[in-house]
């Protein structure tokens, strides 16, 4: 079995290279808002001071939000706050500079808004994480011109309502295809497409039963050939299997993020970052340990994707 990997350009001749065992996404959310860290990093020096403790507990990319995407409808309530794209510029312009002249790792930027996009890849941002894959008009444009890698994550719907009157025949069939549409309209607006990551976007106008089919199912997507980016950190279908309120969600939080690594995820974005490093080691180790030969499979698929270069 061939593992994929994939090499992607950052900005300033960097490269990013993914595949064999995840990367660690570590979420600095500079909002009031956000579901489950809202307001303890609104004050920059306060999400500074988080993004730098993320990358000493091991984070290889910081991925910083400056507006909440929490989807209404459901238990949520009423979703996030809207915000205009200066208000967003605002929050993460003093923390994406800080943390920019102060590390190395791969600062990613959480916007839908192609205007905070532009702002942030002047400033230094090296990836964009587009939760409404190109819905702005110019969002394209401003990604293909930078030569940045984005995440295409998936959503249907509005913020606002996303959690109300949710259909999917066939949720995985269908994420699936409207992933492949994404990359298609990434591509027909100038974007390499060795450049994109895609994301199903568990808890984006979806069940807890459609999340944990996504997750099953996390091989159907990766035939799109392109890295996939697992965001299930402290998520309510994590509460709904578990009984668990938000912050008592880790150990759910790290079961996900492992089975998304022994599925071939190429990143996973989590807010508890040394947690998940010590759970990904150690199902790595498992994973890499010898089989015995009475045990008479040969090495299994998974063990043979655990055996990657991290
Ligand atoms: N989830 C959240 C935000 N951004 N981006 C991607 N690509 N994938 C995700 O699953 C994803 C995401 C929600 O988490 P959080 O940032 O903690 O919450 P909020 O949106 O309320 O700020």
């Amino acid at each position: 079995m061939t593992l994929p990997t994939w090499t992607l350009r950052l900005p300033r001749q960097r490269e990013l290279v993914l595949g064999g065992w995840p990367q660690v996404m570590g979420v600095v959310n500079i909002t009031p808002d956000s579901f489950s860290d809202g307001g303890r990093y609104l004050a920059p020096e306060s999400a500074i001071a988080h993004g730098l403790a993320l990358v000493a507990e091991g984070a290889d990319m910081l991925d910083l939000g400056a507006e909440s995407t929490r989807p209404g409808g459901g238990v949520y309530g009423a979703g996030a706050a809207p915000l205009s794209a200066e208000e967003e510029v605002d929050r993460l312009l003093p923390v994406l500079e800080a943390l920019r002249a102060a590390t190395d790792v791969v600062l990613s930027v959480d916007t839908r808004k192609a205007a905070v996009a532009r702002v942030a890849l002047a400033a230094g941002a090296d990836l964009i994480n587009d939760v409404a894959a190109l819905a702005d008009p110019e969002m394209a444009a401003i990604v293909a011109a930078a030569g940045c890698p984005v995440v295409l994550m998936h959503a249907r719907g509005e913020l606002a309502t996303m959690q109300q009157g949710i259909t999917f025949a066939d949720v995985v069939a269908e994420v699936c295809a409207e992933q492949a549409a994404s990359l298609a309209l990434a591509v027909a607006g100038g974007i390499d497409a060795g450049q994109v990551l895609l994301d199903p976007g568990l808890g984006f106008g979806k069940t807890a039963d459609q999340n944990l089919a996504l997750l099953r199912n996390l091989d159907v997507l990766s035939t799109l050939g392109r890295p996939l980016l697992i965001g299930g950190s402290r998520k309510s279908f994590i509460g709904q299997v578990s009984g668990a309120a938000i912050a008592d969600r880790l150990p759910g939080s790290l079961a996900t993020a492992c089975w998304a690594a022994l599925q071939g995820a190429a990143i996973v974005r989590v807010h508890d970052v040394a947690a998940t490093r010590q759970a990904l080691a150690v199902a790595h180790a498992i994973a890499n340990a010898p089989r015995h030969r009475a045990a008479g499979h040969g090495s299994s698929p998974r063990a043979e994707l655990a055996s990657g270069s991290r």
